[in-house]
């Protein structure tokens, strides 16, 4: 059995990479499959490869670290249900410390599989870290995001299409610099041949017997987490006049205006509409999504948003955002579930 596992900072591009990786090697018969994990419950990654028929489960509600039993279960279900050879896990993006509390338990228990671990990275907020630091993120996060680099055996500069050749130059070299024994890929995870590439590095990469446990102050490591707002929350539309997609749509367009006007800093802000179309939103600009819209009196939507600022201020623009749609529709918006809160103090179950 191969465990290939996924860190790196929120909106690095993991469930992308790990989505079209799945995809690929599922298609040559290679019995594969996934699982998502978030500090929330209700997920916006979970649901949509639900529609993707990519076998995949969920460990919720904590990191793989303090949820190893978890994690462990979802490899087992996997194995007994579809007979998985190869199992992708992304770890939630605020996570770190992964080498001592996961890759080494899992090779404990499952001695024979191979087990790897790609940090994804995107380019443009690499580009930040590495000129040293950003004042976009707290002093924390930035050091929860290094950390996640200094573990990994793959380090993946993800989104090389959003650069520019010389810029991607000049990252090359800070990135040969900071991290010699690495290795280094420079992708696009839009691209197949990238995405191809990137399995092929995972097969032959032997390491992670050789990876060394952090050196890391879990005091510094939970206060960054602590600076993360998370919320998740559940609506329905419900509109009299058959417009329900397009006030959704305002609705995902509006709460992200509202956000970044108040500049909080956004790890990721993820939507999903009817349980099927994800819509996604990271730390740059982001332009405004447009929706193939059919009419319909009834739309659901999935809001996954982790913001730097208190969950509570994060719930009130979105509160915000809902009045002012009805305000203009006249439309219903109901909140069928909601969960607000910053993520606890880490507390792993192994650490080797
Ligand atoms: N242009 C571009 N966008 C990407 C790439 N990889 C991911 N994305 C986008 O970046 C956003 C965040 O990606 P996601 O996979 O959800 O990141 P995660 O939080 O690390 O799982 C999504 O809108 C993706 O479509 C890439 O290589 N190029
Ligand atoms: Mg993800």
């Amino acid at each position: 059995m191969k465990i290939h596992l996924l860190s790196g900072f929120l909106g690095g591009g993991k469930t992308t990479a790990m989505q079209a990786a799945a995809k690929a090697l599922l298609q040559h018969d290679i019995h594969t499959g996934v699982i998502t994990n978030d500090q929330g419950i209700k997920l916006v990654d979970g649901d949509s490869f639900k529609s993707t028929g990519i076998p995949g489960r969920q460990v919720t509600g904590g990191c793989f670290c303090c949820n190893f039993a978890a994690l462990d279960s979802s490899i087992q279900s996997l194995v007994t249900a579809n007979n998985t050879a190869v199992i992708f896990a992304e770890s939630v993006g605020s996570c770190t410390d992964i080498v001592a509390t996961v890759v080494k338990p899992l090779l404990q228990f499952y001695p024979a599989a191979q087990v790897t671990i790609s940090a994804f990275a995107d380019v443009r907020l690499l580009q930040l870290m590495l000129n040293g630091g950003t004042n976009l993120f707290d002093e924390t996060v930035n050091y929860i995001y290094l950390k996640q680099l200094e573990e990994a055996g793959i380090i993946v500069v993800n989104k090389t299409d959003l650069t520019d050749q010389t810029t991607l130059a000049e990252i090359k070299v800070l990135m040969q610099q900071k991290y010699p024994a690495k290795i280094i890929l420079y992708q696009n995870s839009l691209d197949e041949n990238d995405i191809r590439q990137w399995i092929g590095t995972v097969n032959n990469d032997h390491s992670s017997g050789s990876l060394a446990s952090l050196d890391i102050s879990y005091d510094t490591y939970a206060a960054g987490e602590a600076k993360l707002g998370w919320l998740d929350q559940e609506l329905e539309i419900h509109s009299s006049d058959n417009n329900a997609l397009q006030q959704a749509e305002d609705l995902v367009n509006l709460i992200n205006k509202k956000i970044t006007g108040q500049q909080y800093a956004i790890g990721h802000l993820k939507f999903l509409i009817n349980a099927t179309d994800k819509i996604s939103f990271t730390n740059d600009k982001d332009p405004t999504v447009k929706l193939k819209k059919t009419p319909s009196t009834l739309a659901t939507l999935l809001i996954n948003a982790r913001v730097q600022t208190d969950a509570e201020n994060i719930l009130q623009q979105v509160s915000a955002a809902i009045k002012e749609i009805e305000k203009i529709y006249g439309c219903k918006i109901v909140v069928c579930s909601q969960s607000a809160f910053q993520p606890g103090y880490p507390k792993p179950l192994y650490r080797l």
